[in-house]
């Protein structure tokens, strides 16, 4: 069967053999913080530094020389680069580890950890350093409000028109290391199986959305997803 419309979905999995945690794993990023604590327009309403500091931690994370791409990464870059039809991956990832590798079709729905947002202008830009209440707009300058470019629990995530046409219209939708507890990104498969296409899940274990999918591998994203997209031909 040959593809002309892929839609790719992935999650933390995909990037916790390049050394970033999880969220749900053991040891996981919720194991040792509150979503309500760090990832709500509440939490950085009622104690912004808090917030602040869990997303400079992770942003600082992300930068450290041993945190690279893997080959699960470089697969779908790879795989994209030579198909021939419409192509699309969506992460819920906030980490740069798609681009890195040479991603190009990529849609971030859940925002991006090296930008931050302006609440008065709205100016996205690119930050790399720790982010505070002292942070300037490069945009507008101004300094009451500064916060990470990332879509927090109760916020609507990026791009939901985009991707919701993108669905409709794919032959395959493949979800990659997500354990399908976030909504709306858990409801993707069905929208994919409604619109006739085939599901894939490639996971180190089922997801929650398990049973929806018409066709599941499970094993470390590195050896299981390029092997797929290597099944699948150029
Ligand atoms: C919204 C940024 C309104 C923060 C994140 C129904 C419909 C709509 C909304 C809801 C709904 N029900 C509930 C809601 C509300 C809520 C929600 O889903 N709550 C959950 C907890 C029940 N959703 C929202 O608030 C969303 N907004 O609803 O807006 C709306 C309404 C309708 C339609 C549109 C909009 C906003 C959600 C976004 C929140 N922000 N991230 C940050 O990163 O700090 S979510 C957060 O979870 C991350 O983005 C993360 O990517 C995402 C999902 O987690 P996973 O990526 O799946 O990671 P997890 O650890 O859970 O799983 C990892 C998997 O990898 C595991 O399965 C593991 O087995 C596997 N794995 C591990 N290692 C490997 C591996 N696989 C392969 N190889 C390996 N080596």
């Amino acid at each position: 069967m040959s593809y002309q419309n892929i839609v790719i979905l992935t999650g933390a999995g995909i990037s916790q053999e390049s050394g970033l945690g999880t969220f749900r794993d053991n040891g996981g990023l919720w194991a040792e913080y509150a979503i309500e604590d760090v990832a709500t327009p509440e939490a950085f309403a009622a104690n912004p530094r808090l917030v602040y500091d869990f997303y400079n931690m992770r942003r600082a994370e992300l930068l450290k020389d041993e945190i690279s791409f893997n080959s699960a990464h470089q697969a779908l870059a790879d795989f994209e680069s030579h198909f021939a039809g419409q192509f699309k991956l969506v992460t819920q990832n906030v980490d740069n580890l798609h681009e890195a590798a040479g991603s190009k079709s990529l849609i971030h729905m859940h925002g991006e950890l090296q930008k931050a947002r302006c609440l008065f202008c709205g100016h996205i830009s690119m930050w790399e350093d720790d982010l505070d209440e002292k942070s300037i707009c490069p945009s507008c300058q101004d300094t009451r409000g500064m916060r990470p470019h990332i879509v927090w629990f109760g916020e609507m995530p990026l791009q939901m028109d985009d991707i919701y046409s993108l669905l409709a219209d794919c032959d395959l939708f493949v979800s990659i290391g997500t354990s399908g507890n976030v909504y709306p990104a858990a409801g993707f498969v069905q929208i994919a199986n409604d619109a006739g296409a085939h599901t894939v899940e490639l996971n180190l274990e089922p997801s929650q959305g398990a049973t929806l999918f018409k066709e599941k591998i499970y094993g470390k994203a590195s050896e299981i997803v390029p092997a797929f997209l290597k099944g699948l031909g150029r």
